[in-house]
């Protein structure tokens, strides 16, 4: 049985969205990180990071959303969520890396310094070098997607979960400015109309 710590409104939401479209059993533990369940020192043993999400298969403990949501994709999502080809799955490590050391850093930062923290925990230089960042990787992400449905194989998988949810987390794509990218917006709505992702809000 699978464990997966970690609530909807978390990076969690990529694990239990490749969870859901693959209908594999898992137990969800709706570990909530603004309360500081993420901190406690039972957490601490399987995170010692102090993040969600965490994964659990068994006795095998594993942490990084990008990484989980790859790992059940490719355990239980062969020729569905993952790829068939050596060549396809380097593509799906390249647009995890790039999701998470491109856009999303740069995204969490907005969030935190323009929405979520108070205003005297903001630091407004970190909100605005995301806006001076961003329009670069969109770019990239608007090329690639060009003519395209889905991001590798020309079929829904597990990067176009992965880097969505960069995107679609607290629906922040709308003040980013990602309307501006015809492409990313249409795969956006095509993503995120898909039944798993549509059920994920209830989940909580
Ligand atoms: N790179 C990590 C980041 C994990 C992360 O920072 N999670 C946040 C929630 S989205 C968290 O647990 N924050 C609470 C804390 O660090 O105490 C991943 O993708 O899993």
């Amino acid at each position: 049985m699978l464990t997966l710590y970690g609530q909807y409104m978390s990076r969690g939401q990529r694990c239990l969205w490749t969870l859901e479209e693959l209908g594999v059993p898992y137990e969800h533990v709706k570990t909530n990180q603004g309360a500081g369940e993420s901190r406690t020192p039972d957490f601490l043993q399987i995170n010692p990071n102090g993040h969600v999400p965490v994964l659990k298969d068994g006795d095998y403990i594993l942490w990084e959303s990008m990484a989980i949501a790859m790992y059940v994709a490719k355990k239980f999502g062969q020729g569905s969520l993952w790829p068939a080809s050596v060549e396809d799955e380097g593509l799906v490590m390249q647009w995890a890396l790039w999701a998470s050391l491109e856009v999303e850093i740069f995204v969490v930062n907005y969030l935190r310094h323009a929405v979520m923290y108070p205003p005297e925990k903001r630091r407004p230089e970190l909100a605005e070098e995301a806006l001076r960042v961003l329009p670069a990787p969109l770019k990239v992400l608007d090329d690639a997607l060009a003519g395209k449905d889905y991001l590798v194989g020309n079929r829904f998988s597990v990067a176009d979960i992965n880097v969505s949810t960069v995107l679609l987390l607290a629906d922040i794509y709308k003040q980013l400015g990602v309307d501006k990218y015809g492409n990313v917006m249409a795969w956006l709505n095509r993503v995120a109309a898909r039944p798993a992702w549509q059920k994920l809000p209830s989940l909580k």
